[in-house]
């Protein structure tokens, strides 16, 4: 039986310009990314994708939307990561350096898929578009896609 992991991801838009976090330690360290991780128990979804914006950017989520759920897959690996995706477009203070990330803004012409995770050029183009969308991605070699799914959805659980 796969173990579903509940995760976060949140991206903060404004505009042209969207902040993501360069990862310094664990997993998908090295890449680009937006700022989230597990739900702790007893925690809700929310409340953890704000937690985790604060823990690692300094930032204090005021303003946001649910954009997506994405599922990770892995070869030879029970866990499914079940990611909840999140639009941040207010926040209260400035990014900060943390010890688990260093943030930066990236216009949208200029967002580093190269050194993102491969799931992210494919569903990117929707959020900018504002659209709302749950996907399924296949890895082998934990970086590598196999297969996957992706539609736009007209709300989300
Ligand atoms: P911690 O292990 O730091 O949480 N994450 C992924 N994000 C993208 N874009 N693609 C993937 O493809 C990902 N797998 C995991 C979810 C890990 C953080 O990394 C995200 C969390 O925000 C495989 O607690």
């Amino acid at each position: 039986m796969p173990i579903k992991k509940i995760l976060t991801l949140c991206i903060v838009h404004q505009g042209d310009r969207v902040l993501l976090g360069m990862k310094k330690r664990g997993f998908g360290e090295g890449r680009w990314n937006g700022f989230g991780g597990k739900i702790e128990e007893g925690e809700d979804i929310e409340s953890a994708m704000k937690r985790e914006l604060q823990e690692e950017a300094g930032i204090i989520v005021s303003d946001f939307e649910k954009r997506g759920i994405l599922e990770f897959v892995y070869e030879d690996d029970d866990t499914i990561m079940e990611t909840h995706l999140f639009c941040v477009k207010e926040f209260e203070g400035e990014p900060v350096e943390t010890e688990e990330m260093k943030p930066q803004w990236f216009s949208k012409a200029a967002v580093p898929f190269e050194e993102m995770w491969p799931d992210d050029k494919h569903w990117f183009p929707l959020f900018l578009e504002g659209k709302c969308f749950e996907g399924i991605f296949r890895f082998k070699d934990k970086s590598i896609i196999t297969d996957y799914t992706l539609k736009e959805v007209d709300s989300l659980p």
